[in-house]
């Protein structure tokens, strides 16, 4: 299963579910697939979507809150794993597109390979953690974490394959950060 693939088949699970992107092709290819006033894309930093999903579901515990987010992304801001842990927010679900790159910059080799986040994620005290490889394990996987309670962490092994034809995030950050406030009203 590609990227793309794997968001064509959550993001239609999503309904109006507040998500915080990752940056790169994980904004790319979830705005490719559906924009959604309900998206916060992060533009520049990288690390930083586990943080900011925190934040939001922290503040907004009547919301169950997503995270998409990238293995590199997981792996420059680890120590956030442990932050969601301690804080243990139940309306929080944390997905990761592994890819086992970096593929916005090039496709240089992550860890993921060798580091099994998932068994990151559980060790560090995640509740509920899965790993999924293909489409049938991953809708039913993410139906089980929204109808749970978290902190969940959902891997889901993808193969490297973005296109390059995918358009990018059209919005500026003031857009962004707008419409998602609207949308949390
Ligand atoms: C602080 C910071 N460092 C580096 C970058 C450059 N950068 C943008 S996306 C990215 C790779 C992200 O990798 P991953 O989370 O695995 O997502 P993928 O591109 O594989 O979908 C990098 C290195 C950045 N935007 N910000
Ligand atoms: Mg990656």
């Amino acid at each position: 299963m590609k990227g793309t693939e794997a968001f064509r088949v959550i993001v239609p699970l999503l309904g109006d579910r507040p998500v915080v992107h990752a940056n790169g092709y994980i904004c790319r290819e979830s705005f490719q697939v559906q924009d959604r006033e309900a998206n916060f894309y992060m533009i520049g930093s990288m690390g930083l979507a586990s943080s900011i999903g925190l934040g939001v579901a922290l503040g907004r515990p009547d919301r169950q809150v997503v995270v998409f987010d990238g293995d590199g992304n997981v792996l420059m801001a680890m120590g956030t794993l442990a932050m969601i842990a301690a804080a243990q927010p139940k309306n929080l679900v944390h997905v990761v597109f592994d890819n086992q790159v970096y593929e916005s910059t090039g496709s240089q080799r992550s860890l993921s390979g060798e580091i099994p986040l998932d068994e990151v994620a559980r060790s560090v005290g995640y509740r509920h953690t899965e790993r999924v490889a293909n489409e049938e394990e991953l809708a039913a996987a993410f139906q089980r974490m929204l109808a749970e309670p978290g902190p969940s962490f959902l891997l889901v092994k993808v193969e490297p394959g973005f296109d390059p034809a995918t358009g990018r995030v059209t919005h500026s950050p003031e857009e962004i950060r707008d419409r998602f406030m609207r949308a949390l009203k």
